[in-house]
């Protein structure tokens, strides 16, 4: 059994969003060894193992995640129509949340509000971007927030979370060994 590092759910409130393929824009290494959990490790971390989850609503085991990413398709609005029901109840929790509303660089199919995300976030005290996984630039931006996301502090993830505070926490990952 190898010792997992950072349990990560991707979820949406419908599909279609993106979720599977913001997974691959991470730019992980999957592991092969465990056929039940969807394992990965940081290319330039032997030691980090993370746990992903792909989930269409809530998944099951809340108290196991260690943080997860809530998406969302800026080409649907119906996709957004549960994304307070769903940051609500990883809020609740106590679960790290970080918003993506993610294909934006479909301009043109585009339906919602390039602000809507931050409003929602801003009401949970939740951070909110907007990214996709097609263009460079959106592929670092979601690489980047990753691993400030899970290289960052839970307890402070926590607390701005429920201070409502959505500035970004600048944090510096630990060097590896
Ligand atoms: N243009 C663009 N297309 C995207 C982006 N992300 C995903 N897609 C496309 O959207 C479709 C759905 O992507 P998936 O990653 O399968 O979405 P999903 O949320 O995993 O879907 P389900 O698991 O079925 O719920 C695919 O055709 C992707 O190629 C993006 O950022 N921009
Ligand atoms: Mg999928």
């Amino acid at each position: 059994m190898s010792q997992v590092s950072f349990v990560l759910a991707v979820t949406s409130g419908v599909n279609n969003t993106g979720k599977s393929t913001l997974i691959k824009s991470l730019g992980l290494q999957e592991l092969k060894y465990d056929v039940h959990r969807k394992l990965y490790r940081l290319k330039n971390n032997e030691q980090y193992i993370i746990q992903v989850i792909e989930y269409n609503g809530i998944p099951p085991n809340l108290e196991l995640l260690d943080g997860v990413f809530i998406c969302y398709d800026t080409t649907n609005r119906d996709s957004m129509d549960y994304l307070p029901d769903l940051i609500n109840v990883f809020v609740s929790q106590h679960v790290p949340c970080l918003l993506i509303g993610l294909k934006s660089d479909l301009t043109v199919q585009r339906t919602v509000d390039p602000q809507l995300g931050h409003l929602i976030g801003n009401l949970f005290g939740v951070q909110a971007i907007e990214a996709d996984n097609i263009t460079l630039q959106g592929i670092q931006l979601l690489q980047k927030r990753f691993i400030q996301f899970i290289y960052s502090d839970r307890k402070i993830l926590l607390q701005s979370q429920q201070q409502g505070m959505t500035d970004p926490i600048i944090i510096t990952p630990p060097s590896t060994r």
